[in-house]
């Protein structure tokens, strides 16, 4: 990792198959510090953490936050992004102090200047004001989001009615919308079905935002289809890979944890719905964290296999630090779950797909804020 910001919170990168030596640390570590032993406390033997794979980035947000690097490097600072570029507050700190300056909405970027489309993507709306200010617009969307805007635009054209399933107010749902937004109803949840009311039953389709609960979609889509049995299906899974991947790897984990922490912000669709799936399938308590430090000491009273996990907007330095402070308050034995293997790498945005000197501009998976 060559980015001096980021090294300053780097820990040793710690290979799960290596791990197994209690760490020895001549400072009382914090966890300990702050609460002693605890009367139900495990010995260290029985401690262990169970983390699982795969986790943290996915093709799409790699993709988004190097694409935020290059242009800073090609067009140096300020490069502004049109919301956080990905939903975590790692990224987009880390971000900011290498010089890009997140905006709400494009009104706010000063004409001509670059401007940097989130992975969530963005409505044909947003594109015009961009192009209407003068901007250099750069579309770091993911493509498995582009894929759906793609279904939104065909499904209107041939007049269907689409069930958006998604959650109102979250950048990719209003991003979809936007692209067809006559024809286009959210639904938010399994029990929004019973109110639902459509204009014609008979021609329905619905798609669905990429990181939502894969069973809970299930479930939405199974009362819908008893609402209206006409409803079409899409002609792929609009749950991504990563969402889907996270999800199984979870699951399994989730039923020999006494806890679960997933790393990732409040703001991350993808991993709250960690959180949930964790405590469905058999976790006895389950957290979100956005950095260790936020790990309190009465939730490791009495446990003794911790699952640990991240969202896919979380670099893997915070899964390191979260092993590290863990390590040190017992839980040393570090065992890899791995349910899935990944190892899909997209293009850059087009916008940044040759260097300087007009050469196609190959990259290999990873850039500076890992
Ligand atoms: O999970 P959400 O969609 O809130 O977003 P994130 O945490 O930034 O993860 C990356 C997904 C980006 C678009 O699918
Ligand atoms: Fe793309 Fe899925 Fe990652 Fe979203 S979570 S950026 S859809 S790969």
């Amino acid at each position: 990792m060559s980015d001096v910001l980021a090294a300053q919170t780097a820990p040793q990168a710690r290979d799960p198959r290596t791990i197994g030596a209690p760490v020895v640390s001549l400072a009382m570590p914090r966890l300990r510090r702050e609460a002693g032993r605890l009367k139900n406390e495990p010995v260290s033997g029985e401690k262990k953490v169970l983390l699982a794979a795969p986790r943290g980035y996915c093709a799409g947000v790699d993709r988004a936050v190097v694409a935020v690097e290059k242009a800073l490097d090609r067009y140096g600072a300020p490069v502004y992004v049109r919301k956080q570029i990905v939903h975590n507050v790692h990224v987009v700190r880390t971000l900011e102090k290498m010089g890009a300056i997140f905006v709400e909405e494009v009104d706010e970027v000063p004409e001509g200047a670059n401007v940097v489309f989130s992975a969530h993507g963005v409505s044909p709306a947003v594109v015009n004001a961009a192009e209407e200010r003068g901007l250099h617009a750069i579309d770091a969307t993911c493509p498995l989001v582009t894929k759906v805007h793609r279904e939104a635009v065909r499904f209107a054209k041939q007049d269907l009615e689409i069930l958006l399933i998604g959650h109102t107010g979250h950048e990719e749902v209003e991003g979809t919308a936007g692209e067809a937004p006559d024809h286009i109803t959210i639904v938010n949840s399994p029990e929004d079905v019973d109110t639902l009311e459509v204009e014609n039953p008979d021609k329905l389709v619905w798609l669905s935002q990429t990181t939502l609960s894969v069973d809970e979609t299930m479930e939405t889509v199974r009362r819908l289809r008893e609402k209206f049995p006409s409803l079409q299906d899409p002609p792929s899974d609009d749950i991504c890979y990563a969402t889907q991947n996270r999800q199984v790897a979870i699951k399994k984990i989730a039923r020999q944890a006494d806890l679960v922490i997933v790393v990732g912000s409040s703001n991350s669709s993808n991993s709250v719905r960690l959180v949930e799936v964790a405590l469905e399938y058999g976790a006895k308590a389950a957290y979100r964290v956005d950095f260790a430090s936020e790990v309190k000491q009465e939730w490791l009273d009495g446990v003794r296999t911790i699952g640990v996990t991240s969202g896919a907007s979380v670099p893997e330095v915070l899964v390191q630090e979260l092993l590290d402070d863990l390590a040190d308050a017992g839980y040393s034995d570090v065992e890899a779950t791995v349910t899935a293997e990944e190892d899909l790498v997209f293009s850059l945005p087009k916008e940044l797909r040759q260097d300087a000197s007009g050469n196609r501009d190959a990259r290999a998976l990873g850039g500076r804020v890992r």
